[in-house]
């Protein structure tokens, strides 16, 4: 019975993960709790038919092959590439997560400064010695994405870490060397235009925001403030459209426009 209900649990997340539409407020975005993306255990594997892909990997350190299943494609002519991705571990531990929207390839931006452990252009993988994380890309659409997703796994613990509906995500990396890994993440910024004179151009404020990685993640006040006044401009942590900030065409800080 307890199965059952489990199998249809796992259905609905499917069939729901499917079927929502992508918001359109993710540019107005702010940090929030961890999403809603669903994880199920795995009761029923057997449906073949909704192979992505399968990938094959030592995940938690023990040298003994571990496996990565992508599953459940989107519907013909819909985006994205897969709406489940299945973890099995080499002592038997074996968990999904659903989508709340769909995932897609990785950013081609954040391949450029980062090493994929695996070769599979869906999912990416950073394997440290005492754990491996993985990052989920949700599609992009012009109007942002539903999902940024990391996946952590420390020995034979799978537990999803971070979800949340980043556009970019410009680096993972221990960035204050304490043995935890940040995120840099940040949204799409609307400009407003050009001003000649000034030899910039104007848009909103959306400041990086950089969460640090663990059994969960938490907005790291403190590095995103200093990242922030040393990269850019700091008017807090929040995406605002009534601060307007001058980007200069040659690269140089930022500076707002008073
Ligand atoms: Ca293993
Ligand atoms: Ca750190």
């Amino acid at each position: 019975m307890k199965t059952a209900s489990l199998a249809t649990f796992a259905l609905l997340s499917l069939v729901l993960g499917c079927s929502k539409a992508p918001s359109e407020e993710i540019l107005q975005n702010t940090p929030s709790e961890t999403g809603k993306t669903v994880e199920v255990s795995l009761v029923n594997d057997k449906i073949d038919s909704l192979l992505v892909e399968t990938i094959t990997i030592d995940l938690n350190n023990d040298s003994v092959a571990d496996t990565i299943q992508l599953r459940n494609p989107p519907a013909d002519g819909d985006p994205g590439i897969y709406g489940t991705v299945m973890i099995a571990l080499s002592n038997g531990t074996k968990k999904a997560f659903t989508a709340k929207d769909i995932w897609a390839s990785v950013d081609e931006d954040f391949l450029k400064e980062h090493k994929n452990g695996v070769s599979s252009p869906n999912v990416f993988v950073f394997k440290q010695p005492k754990q491996t994380i993985l990052v989920l890309f949700g599609f992009h659409y012009g109007s942002g994405r539903e999902e940024l997703t990391v996946i952590g796994i420390q020995e034979n613990d799978v537990r999803l870490v971070f979800n949340e509906p980043y556009d970019y995500l410009l680096k993972l990396e221990d960035l204050d060397k304490d043995g935890k890994n940040e995120l840099i993440v940040r949204n799409a910024h609307e400009m407003f235009g050009v001003v000649d004179s000034l030899k910039a151009e104007i848009g909103v404020y959306s400041p990086y925001l950089i969460y640090t990685l663990d059994k969960e993640s938490r907005l790291n006040q403190e590095l995103s403030e200093s990242y922030n006044r040393e990269n850019y401009v700091f008017a807090g942590l929040k995406y605002n459209e009534k601060i307007r900030v001058l980007y200069p065409w040659n690269g140089d800080k930022p500076r707002i426009l008073e």
